[in-house]
């Protein structure tokens, strides 16, 4: 795992700060290791608490720094490489007095961890709902030292160093909150997290609206977990930690499942019920050590290409696109082309050709083949594959400009046999719709409760009931060709071209063209986790996609 995602990610920080600073309540996830993590982020968190609970326990040891900090941060190492998302370790007291502070920021800038928090406690801590009314606090001076300490020693400036206050927890009140609050601040601090341990959000409210937003204000509601968010977003409250839960979450099946293959002796009623071995795999990031093997030890065999569709402006996207086309639409940051890039270069994808034609002088050439598609006005899609018939490869992705989508999509695309697949969505209900959907009509619908099912398309169309009956589900806009499904492709591209309407043909008429005369054409059936970009709403959701 530890290889998985490269280091040079400098925005992880910056990343914090947003979520601090936003106007939205956002919400991050504990993780205690690589896998949790990856889940974590997968699930669509913007961030990660590295609880120092759920870390312990994964250890198997107590809540009371009995795992000393660099085993901690060996493991934030691990869920750091392997995830995008910023991670705010939990660091106890910050593992002794300021002097341990300062070191402990420089060890977590070197593995990218996007900040720290620390308690106002005494080391060696003892988990803030064991008796924690008889905890000791920190002495205020000595604690705004280690926040001071702690600030001087970061060298990204967006490190965000945390005080978290735990004077509502030792019962020394609500004025004791606010006088610490208000010297951390002074301090330094980039954030405050209050903490409680009632079963109702008073305190918390009350803190609150006392402190009045003069730094961003975080919460952990494990106790008082039924308060509806909203109050809390209200009330002023920057940032939710959920702390604890996938620990819990995952202390609780694992031992319901070691209780059942116990008793039965047996894991053949388990089996459906627990994440298939290959989903381990993907989690691992398996896949791409298989392409990098390939890449690398056996260098003569054909490398995956891709071929991007961008000729077109994307009317409907109006003013946006007066002086570029659509994949230089910027969203979150970087442009749809970009992101498409950096989704290929993780799968080991490292030629890709553009077919640009709207514009063409806006699009930032690095890293891609551009080939440019002039009469792209009056011409359609097949017209624009046929100016990159010189980078065709035996194995190679065939993509709109206008797509995003989860990592694994492309990744489980790249590992599965057959000539010519096809990604389907089969939530129809879900997806959101915009622009022209191209409809598929398979061989048989999604059964999600089997693996690697063999299906292929029998027909494509933007007519949403046909002959054949209802949609299996939407063509996401993605094909992979390889084997004979070069020889395929171009057979079916020659052969249209000596249709009169052959410049209007688009790819769904070129897959019909190939399932009408008997070419496997399978799909791979996905559930959400894209998004194509049509109009100014799918802007606002591509923005949300990539966020989350
Ligand atoms: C942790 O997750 O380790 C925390 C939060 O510090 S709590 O357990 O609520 O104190
Ligand atoms: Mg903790």
């Amino acid at each position: 795992m530890a290889t998985q995602i490269k280091q040079s990610n400098p925005g992880k920080s910056t990343q914090l700060r947003r979520l601090l600073e936003s106007p939205d309540l956002e919400f991050i996830l504990e993780a205690h290791n690589g896998i949790s993590a990856r889940i974590a982020e997968e699930a669509g968190f913007k961030g990660i608490w590295g609880s120092g609970l759920a870390m312990s326990a994964q250890f198997g040891v107590r809540d009371s720094n009995e795992a000393s900090w660099t085993q901690i941060v060996d493991m934030l190492e691990f869920m750091s490489d392997v995830t995008r998302i910023p991670i705010l370790l939990d660091g106890d007291t910050g593992y002794g007095n300021f002097n341990n502070m300062r070191r402990l920021v420089k060890k977590l800038e070197q593995r990218y961890i996007a900040g720290v928090c620390i308690e106002d406690k005494q080391f060696p801590k003892i988990n803030s709902f064991i008796n924690g009314e008889r905890q000791p606090l920190a002495d205020v001076d000595e604690f705004c030292g280690k926040i001071k300490a702690g600030k001087d020693s970061q060298d990204d400036p967006d490190f965000c160093i945390i005080a978290r206050i735990e004077a509502l927890i030792a019962g020394w009140g609500m004025s004791e909150a606010l006088k610490r609050a208000e010297a951390y601040h002074e301090a330094g601090a980039d954030g405050i997290l209050i903490h409680s341990k009632l079963s109702k959000p008073d305190e918390i409210l009350e803190f609150s609206h006392e402190w009045a937003r003069r730094l961003p204000l975080i919460i952990v509601p494990t106790t008082y977990y039924s308060t509806p968010v909203e109050v809390f977003h209200k009330a002023g409250v920057n940032l939710v930690i959920w702390a604890n839960h996938m620990i819990r979450a995952a202390v609780a099946a694992m031992e319901k499942a070691s209780r059942e293959i116990f008793e039965n002796k047996s894991v053949a009623n388990l089996e459906d019920r627990i994440a298939p071995i290959k989903r381990i795999f993907t989690l691992q990031g398996a896949d791409e050590l298989t392409r990098a093997q390939e890449r690398y030890l056996h260098p003569g065999r054909p490398e995956t290409h891709a071929i991007v569709l961008a000729a077109s402006r994307g009317n409907a996207l109006h003013e946006l696109t007066h002086d570029r086309p659509k994949v230089m639409l910027s969203i979150g940051g970087k442009t749809l082309l970009r992101r498409l890039l950096d989704e290929f270069k993780k799968q080991s994808i490292n030629q890709t050709t553009v077919v640009a034609g709207y514009k063409h002088d806006a699009i930032d050439t690095a890293g891609i083949t551009l080939r440019i598609n002039n009469e792209y006005e009056t011409t359609g899609e097949l017209t624009s594959l046929l100016c990159a018939e010189q980078d065709f490869n035996e194995d190679m992705i065939i993509t709109y400009g206008d797509l995003l989508f989860r990592s694994y999509i492309l990744d489980d695309l790249l590992e599965l046999d057959g000539d010519i697949v096809m990604v389907v969505d089969s939530d129809l209900d879900n997806s959101p719709i915009s622009g022209k959907p191209d409809y598929a009509y398979c061989s048989r619908t999604d059964d999600r409760s089997m693996f690697r099912q063999d299906i292929s398309l029998k027909h494509i169309s933007e007519d949403e009931k046909t002959d054949l009956g209802e949609p299996s589900g939407r063509w996401i806009g993605m094909l992979r060709i390889r084997g004979n499904g070069l020889n395929w492709l171009k057979q079916g591209l020659g052969e249209l071209q000596q249709r009169e309407d052959f410049t209007q043909l688009t790819l769904p008429d070129l897959l019909n063209h190939l399932v009408k005369q008997d070419i496997p054409v399978k799909v791979h059936y996905i559930h959400g986790h894209w998004l194509d970009v049509n109009t100014l709403q799918d802007i606002d959701r591509a923005g949300d996609f990539t966020k989350a």
